[in-house]
């Protein structure tokens, strides 16, 4: 990755923060490491650095650095000392982790290969199913994080119930999604946007932009009932980004997403082919009736014929635009600055 010119002050300044943002990370995984309530051995402690370096840091890290900028726009401006810098990057990383923990188990489910632009971790042939139990020791690595760093603080009891209860919208998210696809393999017309969004709202958005943001209110002393509206437009935000996975599932160039698609194939209920039932004829339906969900490039290729039939770049295109706009809008009712500019 490129380095950031020096700083410069600047709001969005999480291109600076990032150096620092990764050597904690290599001190919070020192400190898992030699965690005393594991009796651990050289073999252990070589697995789990191995697991933690394949799974943890490689990804965009977006979740992660909004926290620290999140907190620094709550600031509004006052230099955060360094005990709080670190806190907030903690923070960050108990996300990315939550992050690892659900995509290593979601990489199973899903058959996918690749993640990251590397083999699925389960794909290892020396690690295969080991990666179910290593879904859960990143799981619980993050509360001993929260222990190690934040017992003590008046909101550590908020910071565990929240990461909790993210943690269990997420997972019902990823149920939803699941046996959705059941539903949709006896009947693909089930696959309606109400039912779809329902499906993005859990299993993508609580985590990915609600989570980040609310574990920059708690830091800042914020009570989190109060922020209703901030919440919601969060949800919003993050039903746009994974209408954006699935597009790119489907269109995105993996050399750039790091990982190759699977949703044609695994019957996902996607943005797009909710979209496609939306505006398929007869004849077209029947081509989808037929091709999708199945585990044969001849029969991918004739669903993304439909898709390009019948515009679907087009329609996500108006989709992004609309969406914009109408966050702008939302964002722009806030009666905050600093959670404006947070949003
Ligand atoms: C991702 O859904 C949701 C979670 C909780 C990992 P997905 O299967 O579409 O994600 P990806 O495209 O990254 O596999
Ligand atoms: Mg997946
Ligand atoms: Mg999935
Ligand atoms: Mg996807």
């Amino acid at each position: 990755m490129a380095a950031s010119p020096a700083s410069n002050g600047s709001v969005s300044g999480s291109g600076d923060v990032r150096p620092l943002f990764c050597q904690i990370y290599c001190r919070l995984k020192s400190e898992l490491l030699e965690d005393p309530a594991f009796d651990f051995t050289d073999d252990a402690r070589e697995w789990i650095e191995k697991m933690l370096d394949y799974n943890v840091p490689g990804g965009k890290l977006n979740r992660g650095l909004s926290v620290v900028d999140s907190y620094k726009l709550l600031k509004e401006g006052k230099e955060l000392s360094e005990e709080e810098l670190f806190l907030s990057c903690v923070l960050g990383w108990c996300i990315e982790w939550l992050q690892a923990y659900f995509l290593v188990l979601d990489d199973i489910m899903d058959n996918s290969h690749t993640r990251r632009g590397q083999p699925c971790w389960f794909r290892i042939p020396k690690v295969g199913l080991i990666a179910a139990n290593d879904g859960i020791i990143l799981r619980n690595h993050i509360p001993r994080m929260l222990q190690r760093h934040f017992k003590g603080k008046p909101y550590y009891v908020d910071l565990l119930d929240l990461f909790n209860e993210v943690e269990f919208q997420t997972a019902c998210g990823q149920m939803l999604d699941l046996i959705t696809t059941h539903e949709g393999e006896t009947d693909l017309s089930k696959y309606k946007l109400p039912v779809y969004k329902r499906i993005v709202q859990y299993k993508t958005a609580y985590y990915s932009f609600y989570l980040p943001v609310a574990c920059a209110l708690l830091m800042s002393g914020e009570n989190l009932d109060q922020f209703v509206d901030v919440k919601n437009i969060l949800i919003e935000m993050g039903t746009y980004f994974q209408v954006q996975d699935d597009y790119l599932d489907c269109f995105g160039d993996p050399k750039f997403i790091g990982k190759i698609g699977t949703d044609i194939e695994d019957f996902k209920c996607s943005w797009l082919v909710v979209q496609a039932m939306e505006r398929a004829s007869e004849s077209e339906k029947k081509i989808l009736y037929e091709n999708y969900g199945k585990n044969d490039p001849a029969c991918v290729a004739k669903v993304k014929a439909i898709y390009n039939d019948l515009d679907l770049q087009k329609v996500f295109t108006d989709y992004e635009n609309a969406s914009y706009t109408q966050l702008i809008s939302s964002i722009e009712a806030q009666p905050s600055q600093a959670v404006q500019a947070v949003l």
